[in-house]
């Protein structure tokens, strides 16, 4: 079993180990390579030929592992929101901004969210307009395809000013099997009105997952 860092079109080879079971430690700071960057499991099994000459047969299979917190400036697929570099004491590198009604983009996946129960999004207002801890702009959290399945509703609050950023957390629960994640950006009543309701930095998928600890 070899855990690969799959990046954009390609991959690396990390760490192997040998036999049915076991755990594969990946690095955290691997998604500094910036890009489309995700984890495969590869799985390789040779076995022993067989009587008379009869050669070994290898045999490989892999599965796409995503990384919990997803650095929403990679995103492949999206409409009508730029990058920007983050102001954000956190890091995070860039933000998402320009986030209108209706505008959109779709995690790199897709995710199995086997063991997973909460959506985090680190946002902050783009302006004094709505008292913190008011209602401010809604995410929609679609499955497949942008007018697809509702997963939840994601009602932001107003974090109080540009520069001031929040995780604010939502339950989630598993849909069962792989889904594209689309987030679709809305405005609410009373909320921040414009084109740029507000800067999103990241989303981060909570709960065990498929990890050991
Ligand atoms: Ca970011
Ligand atoms: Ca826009």
């Amino acid at each position: 079993m070899t855990f690969v860092l799959g990046h954009d079109t390609h991959g690396h080879a990390e760490q192997s180990v040998h036999g049915c079971t076991g755990v594969l430690s990946t690095d955290p700071d691997d998604v500094s390579h910036g890009g489309n960057v995700f984890g495969v499991i590869s799985a390789s099994y040779t076995d022993r030929g067989g009587p008379g000459g009869v050669p070994a047969l290898t045999t490989v299979t892999q599965n796409q592992v995503r990384q919990k917190r997803q650095e929403v400036e990679f995103a492949l697929d999206q409409s009508g929101t730029n990058v920007a570099t983050t102001n954000d004491p956190a890091g995070g590198s860039q933000h998402r901004g320009s986030l209108g009604d209706g505008d959109y983009l779709a995690l790199n996946g897709p995710f199995d969210l086997h063991g997973i129960d909460s959506l985090t999004f680190r946002v902050a207002s783009t302006s004094t307009q709505v008292p913190a801890g008011s209602p401010l702009a809604a995410v929609e959290v679609h499955l497949d395809s942008v007018d697809g399945p509702v997963l939840t509703t994601a009602n932001l609050t107003s974090t109080g000013a540009t520069g001031t950023w929040e995780s604010q957390k939502f339950p989630i629960s598993d849909p069962g099997g792989k889904h594209k994640v689309y987030l679709v950006f809305r405005s609410v009543t009373g909320g921040q009105t414009g084109a740029n309701l507000f800067n999103l930095n990241w989303a981060e998928f909570g709960g065990q997952g498929v990890s050991a600890s």
